[in-house]
């Protein structure tokens, strides 16, 4: 029996599920003794550092944890449960933290380095230890913007250690109770062995002393940092990500289609048929998918709460599924027919109670951007982005830009952020903006893809997912143009989408744009390319991907 607190900020759904596929039943802390009774305890904590401490504190759960760690019962803390182990955090001035460890938590700085970091990244393990039994170091996903660093202070306390941009903790450990940055219930079969080592562990078994584990660095034992510990040297690796665009064909059956351009009907009408959500959705977990995405295409007609097929899709493919999920179509603030109002936060509470780790927004960050430039970018804390990163954090949300090329003659022409192209328009432009739209591409906007993409970096949006109607199904590869654009015009992670055809496109949109992942539909879901091909590619051209 495993209890897991869960003070109710948010997604710990895919813990849950991993827990239980790993055979264990889970207990969740009801009321303050619950912590005490524990046998082992398991805090995944969600949101920011404040809510989460304060959210304890209201609970009264703080005095009881307090209790539990020092007597170092058994513990397993998960990012932000192991951020909160420390005395405080630059994210929430004031704000004491559990005070286990000595050090406070500091955001990433370094010039060029997208923030957060997401994604699956090495270890460099410090010390042997059980929970790191039969690791073979492979890579592990991370999803933070701020870090723990190593000195003197804390050393004892470090088990492992990565680098992004600089060395930071990664995991930590001392006698029972440890805890990792990285979340062991989405590292796909290395993260869950991790996990089972934890839960097979007996009471105190975890301090050890034979070596069980190796690391995944290429440090060189010779240079040294401030707290003696050799460079990390690992590498964040960029991702590949396979996207299932959901709807309802004509009989009314969920099906994963595809378009050409947005275009998802065969030329006799019918809704393309390429298969079914949860199957698909397992089918590339297994193959090496580093991420999935559900994209609900026609949300935006109906309320997505109502959808309940959609939500099932989501919670059965959440308990096979182990890297990140991530659902958009519809999230946004709606009335029923009952004239109950939902708020675009109760709608992506629903998708991430039934287990996304990220949602993604499309229509209504458009809305939200142009409402925002019109009040000369006031801040109201009421947007949809600002109020799902406040209470899930800036990595949970995406936003999905649908953006279409337009030819313009010169820069002067339009209001927006024109880029000089090297692929003329049809009467010779040589210049063209990306114009945003709405509803699946239905409706164009005054509003350009790169405008739209640093307002909502500026709202609170962790990563953009970056399509292109021009090039999307067409096999054809990447728009460069655009992604570049877009990539030096935020510092949140970009995912580049729509017209992957080979494995080259894949290796070409990461050198020529710096984008953080690549995403593909068309060519997986036909079985024309695998993702073990683009691996393989991407490898050869000294790419780092996960294996
Ligand atoms: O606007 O918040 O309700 O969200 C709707 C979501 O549905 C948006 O993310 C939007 O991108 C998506 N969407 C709407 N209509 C379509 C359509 O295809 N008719 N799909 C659609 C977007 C683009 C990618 C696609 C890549 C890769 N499809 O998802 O997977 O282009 O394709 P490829 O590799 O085959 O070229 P809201």
């Amino acid at each position: 029996m495993i209890t897991l607190l869960d003070y109710g900020a948010g997604n710990v759904r895919s813990v849950r599920n991993a827990i239980c596929k790993l055979g264990y039943e889970v207990r969740d802390v009801a009321e303050p003794a619950d912590i005490l009774r524990a046998e082992k305890l398991i805090f995944p904590g969600v949101g920011s550092f404040g809510s989460a401490m304060e959210s304890l504190r209201r609970q009264g759960l703080l005095e009881p944890l307090r209790e539990y760690l020092r007597a170092g019962r058994p513990y397993l803390g998960i990012c932000l449960g192991l951020q909160t182990l420390f005395e405080g955090s630059e994210e929430s001035p004031g704000v004491a933290g559990l005070g286990l460890i000595e050090g406070r938590i500091e955001r990433f700085r370094a010039p060029g380095l997208a923030v957060p970091q997401i994604g699956w990244n090495g270890i460099a393990i410090r010390k042997p230890s059980p929970l790191l039994a039969g690791y073979q170091g492979e890579k592990l996903y991370f999803v933070h913007s701020y870090r723990a660093a190593a000195t003197p202070a804390n050393r004892d306390w470090v088990l492992a250690e990565t680098t992004y941009g600089t060395d930071f903790i990664s995991a930590v450990q001392q006698g029972a109770v440890a805890a990792c940055q990285f979340h062991p219930e989405k590292s796909g079969q290395a993260g869950l062995t991790v996990l089972a080592n934890f839960l097979q562990s007996r009471k105190t078994a975890l301090a050890v002393t034979e070596r069980t584990a190796s690391s995944s660095s290429q440090a060189s034992p010779e240079a040294g940092s401030g707290s003696g510990f050799p460079p990390a040297g690992t590498r964040l690796a960029k991702r590949i990500i396979a996207c299932l665009d959901v709807r309802s064909n004509d009989r009314g059956d969920l099906v994963v289609t595809k378009g050409d351009q947005y275009d998802v009907r065969e030329s006799g009408g019918e809704v393309r048929n390429l298969g079914k959500p949860v199957e698909l959705a397992a089918r590339y977990f297994r193959e090496g998918a580093d991420e999935i995405t559900f994209l609900n295409i026609t949300a935006f007609r109906d309320f997505p709460l109502e959808d309940q097929p959609m939500l099932e899709v989501l919670e059965r493919a959440s308990e096979q599924v182990f890297v990140p999920l991530t659902i958009g179509g519809g999230i946004r603030e709606f009335t029923d027919a009952n004239g109950r109002f939902y708020s675009a936060l109760d709608v992506a509470s629903r998708y991430f109670r039934a287990g996304a780790d990220k949602i993604s927004i499309g229509s209504d960050a458009v809305a939200v951007v142009e409402a925002y430039l019109r009040s000369g970018r006031r801040k109201t804390g009421q947007s949809s982005i600002e109020q799902i990163a406040y209470v899930y954090g800036n990595q949970a949300v995406v936003i999905s830009i649908d953006p279409r090329r337009v030819y313009v003659r010169s820069p002067e022409e339009v209001p927006h952020h024109v880029i000089t192209t090297a692929f003329p328009g049809p009467n010779g432009e040589k210049y063209c903006w990306y114009q945003c739209t709405i509803k699946g591409g239905r409706e164009g906007r005054e509003l350009d893809a790169a405008t739209l993409a640093v307002a909502c970096e500026e709202l609170g949006a962790g990563e953009i997912l970056l399509n292109c109607i021009d090039k999307d199904g067409t096999n054809s590869g990447f728009d460069l143009e655009l992604i570049k654009m877009v990539k030096e015009a935020v510092t949140i992670p970009v995912i580049a989408s729509s017209g992957a055809g080979k494995p080259e496109h894949f290796a070409e949109v990461f050198a020529a744009t710096g984008a953080e992942a690549a995403l593909a539909a068309g060519i997986f879901h036909r079985r024309e390319v695998t993702i073990s091909a683009v691996k393989d590619h991407l490898r050869q051209a000294g790419i780092e991907v996960r294996n």
